[in-house]
């Protein structure tokens, strides 16, 4: 572990909030345990183990039924531990994987029966190396029989360069923690309403409304971060997803408390409508209905 990684919280608190049943956790990640599940060569930092038993605990802790489990940075395309997690979890997870552009069909099916469901694209620069976007419409071609969509990452700076090339991408696009907003500009500003306009043209686009602890600049408070997540529950409450990113790989300003995140969500999703889609329906739709 890097000298600086802050380990995720060893005793979150039980929320207030109960979720409805069937709830799916749609971002969370394994890492390691190294000793099994070695992280990549080419990783730009080192986390503190979170192991699928680990998750799983916190899964059930939170009232959580189900995860979504995103291959993160760390473990580069190796994606054992991502798919050791799966075949423990069997119905009660999907996975999103990250694959270089020589995989196989066959590599592809294998993950598909272990309950894969998408890949994820990064574009943020501290966490990988610059991938030609000619690989990423490769992987995009590749995929594209088996349904699969694609999780995006990238930050609020890179939106007007990378969304000429999104919306080339003939596939369902999911883009992590509402494409990383700076929050100390209005909701209502050019900036946001840039990310809000994306949407509304692209009605295959999705976003996760996840990720205060790392949008909020007044730790641990998440209160700057909320009326941005609300805005797009409630203008696109069909197309938006929800995560607590266990094991919060890379904070810095502190260590979040899951089950403070989890009543956060009452506040984003304030009535049962749109919290039961928030945390069932849309999940559900994107991962598990997908045959
Ligand atoms: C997240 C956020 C981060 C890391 C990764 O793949 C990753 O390593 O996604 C981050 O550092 O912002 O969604 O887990």
């Amino acid at each position: 572990m890097d000298a600086d990684y802050l380990p995720f919280h060893p005793n979150p608190r039980t929320p207030a909030f109960k979720v409805p049943a069937d709830a799916v956790d749609a971002h969370c990640h394994v890492f390691g345990p190294a000793a099994q599940f070695p992280y990549s060569p080419k990783r730009k930092y080192t986390p503190c183990d979170a192991s699928k038993d680990q998750l799983f605990a916190l899964r059930d802790h939170l009232g959580f039924s189900r995860n979504v489990i995103v291959q993160a940075s760390c473990h580069g395309t190796d994606n054992a531990a991502l798919i050791d997690a799966l075949h423990t979890a069997g119905e009660l997870a999907r996975g999103v994987a990250v694959v270089d552009e020589s995989i196989t069909e066959e590599e592809l099916l294998t993950m598909h029966q272990a309950g894969v469901r998408g890949v994820r694209f990064n574009f943020v620069k501290r966490l990988v190396d610059t991938t030609p976007k000619s690989v990423f419409k490769n992987i995009a071609a590749k995929i594209r029989p088996f349904g699969w969509h694609i999780v995006v990452y990238f930050e609020a700076q890179d939106l007007e360069e990378i969304a000429p090339f999104l919306e080339e991408l003939d596939t369902t696009i999911v883009i992590d923690h509402m494409g990383r907003p700076d929050v100390s500009k209005p909701v209502d500003g050019p900036e946001f309403q840039a990310f809000v306009n994306l949407m509304e043209r692209n009605p295959h686009f999705w976003t996760k409304v996840s990720c205060p602890e790392r949008l909020t600049q007044t730790p641990p408070d998440y209160s700057d971060v909320v009326p941005f997540a609300k805005y797009l529950v409630e203008r696109f409450p069909e197309r938006v997803l929800w995560g607590t990113d266990w094991p919060h790989p890379n904070m810095k300003s502190h260590t979040p408390d899951d089950g403070q995140l989890v009543d956060v969500i009452p506040l984003i999703a304030p009535t049962p409508a749109l919290q039961q889609a928030l945390l069932v329906t849309n999940p559900d739709k994107l991962y598990w209905q997908q045959a």
